[in-house]
């Protein structure tokens, strides 16, 4: 849009008094950054309103991506960028005296998701937005996002994360669009004329509130919406007979038992509990959702039955598969289709997006549990598994009994989700090749058979917006100023960075770039814990989620071999290294939680000896999440992809981490090999075993981890000295991790792999050295990271899966 320094200041200046009601000069920066907040919502509000009111009177097919996280971080330097006032409103606050970065600081993270599917469903709601696709968010507004992790004498220590208790400044209430979501109570069938009809009856209502915030394009105009639903106690809910009877507190509790519904996001990415409340989370904001797409559809004036070619609907994993039976419910019961008719609009509507393999992860309810929280819905995935199986029959002519047992979506008691929403949906898709291959020849091989065209692969792809532009500003101006600014619409255009591949001024520039970068990393992580990190060592970076199957014991495992050798030869001539490692584990998840405790140990010790001449420090950073990691990507020299291959569905942070020119050092995993691909062998270190590989072994048993450890010394030494009193530990502290390595045959291959990862880290010390190589591997990456864009990703969605046409809206500010 288009705004002056002196324009920005006056409406500034109004915000502010009408903000806070005080004069700029008393003001604190919470009410600065809320002025400002308050400010760029007007301007994003006329936007706003004209896109809205464009889809409408152009009845453009709108998509709907349902997701349980959206892990949006802040909006208020990304809303700056998109509306490409960043400057004028940096240069503004200035001649005022407020600095942009502090009011930047003031923003909290909204941190409403676990790890990679959460960071995954905000990195599309930009891309929808930026690729002008009417597309929009849809679930839900915890009270409290993911724990604050601190680490407390080595351990995590979880912490409430009241993200709202300052206000939200971006989200809208929406009371008006308030609606009733069921549960509990019993299915009334009755005949009306002839036909059977269902009535819901003697149910628990729950008010289910929208919190609406604006996602806007990148100069674009376009701005979609993404919708938060609020669970909210109904008026006539309240106890008045009790309050007046004096029970003050249990008039309240149906209050409590309401609002719990939406107070906290389940902090496991990778074991699926089967909590009751996590089911009422799930069917509480698809029922929301869809009523109100119902809503705004009702609105178009168009027939029922063409509901499907106005309409799409994504579901994030299988949480918001309850949309396939919600979606019948409503077509079925209140529009007052025939089955068939609703059955071909609910299939042509939705599709699905798997995000794992990791068979812990797949959801399952048990019958009896969903059939009381949500009877008329049950008896719809009754009717659903019961034409699936009959349909079963027929294919496989009544012969392959156990395949179709094994397929069905009610199996021994317990509702599947993943078959739910592979039956329910017109697309499944993988989110990187190798993980969609997988998917069809192992983990949904019997489906893939019999629906081989809904099986598609989407390679994930992330916000280069926000992961170049905004994280990384000083490397932005210096590529724009070699080849102009076209990559920030269309960053395919990086490539055109190859050309200067051998140009030495080029690769100081993007070293000097880096060395800052990494200066201020150092001065943040000084300033937070206390430890001195060399900014001309090599950083060495793990940021995500704790997993076994990510492998970080495999990491410091290569940490503790690399101090042997220190120890044994303090001249020993290796470039000074720097790993850094961040992200959270799950609260139940013990051997996750002792392997932070592990890295933390093992960090004390090698920071606090001297006789290895700081050629070597670890360090844990606390609390990882959006803002984190956008400080901490910019500083990489290393970006550790290192989970056991086939493990990791696909992996964005390694995008992430390639954008800014780190180099990868992977396993051949996830979308580390569509990686490999664009940047050629050369540029990217491999090591470990392939998936085949690892098939090979599960299936014939072979592996033998103790074997391997016995007969080897450089992992004989390492694992020793986990439990022998080497590290300044309890003596039976890291058991646990040791047990799982070798009584329990290593899962991982944490062993198997563990010398061709030392190895590969011996390869990466040699390039490192060799500035000009490592800064044309490190430009390679930069320039080649241009296809892991969100946009792309989105626009293959929405041709392929979504069947959605871009129209670029012409409304100007
Ligand atoms: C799973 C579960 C299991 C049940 C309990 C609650 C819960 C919450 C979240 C999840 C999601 C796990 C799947 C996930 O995050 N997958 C990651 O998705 C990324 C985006 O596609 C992908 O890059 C990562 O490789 C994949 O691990």
């Amino acid at each position: 849009m288009k705004l002056s320094v002196s324009e920005f200041k006056e409406d500034y200046i109004a915000a502010i008094k009408g903000t806070s009601a005080r004069q700029i000069e008393d003001t604190t920066p919470l009410e600065r950054y809320n002025a400002l907040g308050e400010l760029m919502k007007d301007y994003i509000g006329n936007l706003w309103a004209n896109t809205n009111k464009t889809y409408r009177e152009e009845h453009s097919k709108q998509v709907y991506y349902f997701s349980m996280e959206f892990l949006t971080g802040k909006f208020l330097e990304n809303n700056l960028t998109n509306l490409s006032i960043y400057d004028v409103v940096e240069q503004g606050l200035k001649e005022l005296g407020i600095s942009l970065d502090v009011l930047a600081e003031v923003e909290v993270d909204q941190g409403l998701g676990n790890g990679g599917l959460g960071r995954l469903a905000a990195c599309f709601m930009d891309a929808m937005s930026s690729t002008s696709i009417p597309g929009h968010g849809c679930g839900i507004r915890y009270k409290n996002g993911l724990f604050e992790q601190r680490i407390i004498d080595g351990y995590q220590v979880e912490f409430p994360d009241r993200w709202l208790v300052n206000n939200n400044v971006w989200e809208y209430k929406r009371p008006n669009k308030a609606v009733i979501v069921k549960f509990n109570g019993r299915v009334d069938t009755y005949m009306d004329g002839d036909t059977l009809k269902f009535a819901h009856v003697d149910y628990d209502a729950v008010r289910a509130v929208p919190y609406d915030t604006p996602i806007l394009g990148f100069e674009n105009n376009t701005v979609n919406t993404l919708r938060l639903w609020s669970a909210e106690e109904i008026d006539d809910i309240f106890d008045f007979e009790n309050f007046s009877r004096g029970n003050y507190l249990s008039a309240f509790e149906k209050k409590h038992s309401v609002e719990i519904i939406t107070q906290i996001l389940y902090p496991n990415d990778a074991y699926e509990e089967g909590k009751l409340l996590r089911l009422k989370q799930e069917y509480f904001f698809v029922s929301a959702g869809i009523q109100s797409i119902f809503t705004t559809f009702k609105k178009m004036g168009v027939p029922i039955e063409q509901f499907s070619e106005h309409i799409a609907m994504h579901i994030n994993d299988t949480h918001p598969a309850l949309a396939v039976p919600e979606l019948m419910r409503i077509l079925l019961d209140e529009e007052g289709l025939d089955w068939d008719m609703a059955w071909k609009i609910t299939t042509s509507c939705i599709s699905y997006t798997n995000h794992t393999i990791m068979s812990e992860a797949l959801e399952k309810w048990p019958h009896f549990m969903m059939r009381d929280l949500l009877p008329r819905i049950t008896m719809i995935i009754d009717e659903i598994n019961r034409r699936f199986i009959e349909s079963l029959k027929y294919v496989y002519l009544y012969t392959d009994e156990e395949k179709i047992h094994n397929m069905a979506i009610i199996k021994d008691g317990m509702v599947k989700m993943a078959h739910l929403a592979i039956v329910g949906s017109h697309s499944v898709n993988g989110v990187a090749k190798l993980h969609t291959e997988i998917l069809k020849t192992k983990e949904l091989k019997d489906f893939y058979n019999i629906y081989p065209t809904k099986f598609n692969n989407k390679t994930n792809g992330i916000m280069h917006r926000h992961w170049l532009l905004n994280a990384n500003p000083d490397l932005t101006d210096y590529v724009e100023g070699l080849i102009g600014d076209g990559f920030k619409k269309n960053p395919i255009v990086l490539r055109d960075l190859l050309k200067y591949r051998d140009d030495k001024v080029v690769q100081n520039a993007l070293f000097d770039i880096k060395h800052k970068n990494k200066e201020n990393l150092a001065k943040f992580i000084y300033e937070k814990q206390g430890v001195k990190i060399d900014p001309y060592s090599i950083f060495d970076m793990q940021a995500k989620r704790i997993h076994e199957y990510k492998r970080q014991h495999l990491n410091i495992l290569h940490v503790l071999s690399l101090y042997n050798k220190l120890k044994a030869n303090p001249n020993l001539d290796i470039p000074p290294r720097t790993f850094i490692f961040a992200g959270k584990s799950a609260p139940s998840y013990y051997v996750a939680k002792q392997i932070i405790k592990l890295i933390t140990t093992v960090a004390d010790m090698i920071n606090n000896d001297t006789s290895i001449k700081n050629k070597l420090k670890v360090v844990f950073l606390p609390n990882y999440g959006v803002s984190l990691a956008s400080k901490m990507i910019p500083a990489a020299d290393v970006s550790e992809q290192i989970s056991t291959a086939s493990k990791e569905a696909s992996g964005t942070g390694n995008m992430k981490f390639m954008m800014n020119g780190a180099i990868t050092l992977a396993t051949l995993d996830g979308a580390n090999i569509e990686i490999m691909n664009e940047v050629g062998e050369n540029n990217i270190v491999l090591f470990g075993l392939k998936d085949q590989e690892v098939f090979k072994y599960y299936q014939d048993g072979s592996y033998n981890a103790y074997e391997l450890y016995n007969t080897t010394p450089a992992i004989k030494q390492v694992v020793d000295q986990l439990v022998n009193g080497f590290l300044p530990a309890a003596k039976e502290e890291f058991a646990p991790i040791v047990d799982r390595l070798l009584r329990f045959n290593d899962e991982f291959f944490v062993l198997k792999d563990f010398e061709s990862y030392c190895d590969a880290q011996e390869r990466i010390g040699l390039y490192y050295r060799d500035k000009p190589h490592w800064m044309k591997m490190s430009l390679t990456n930069i320039a080649c990271s241009g296809v892991f864009s969100a946009d792309y990703t989105i626009e293959k969605y929405a041709s392929s899966i979504w069947n959605i046409n871009r129209k670029p809206l012409d409304f100007k500010l």
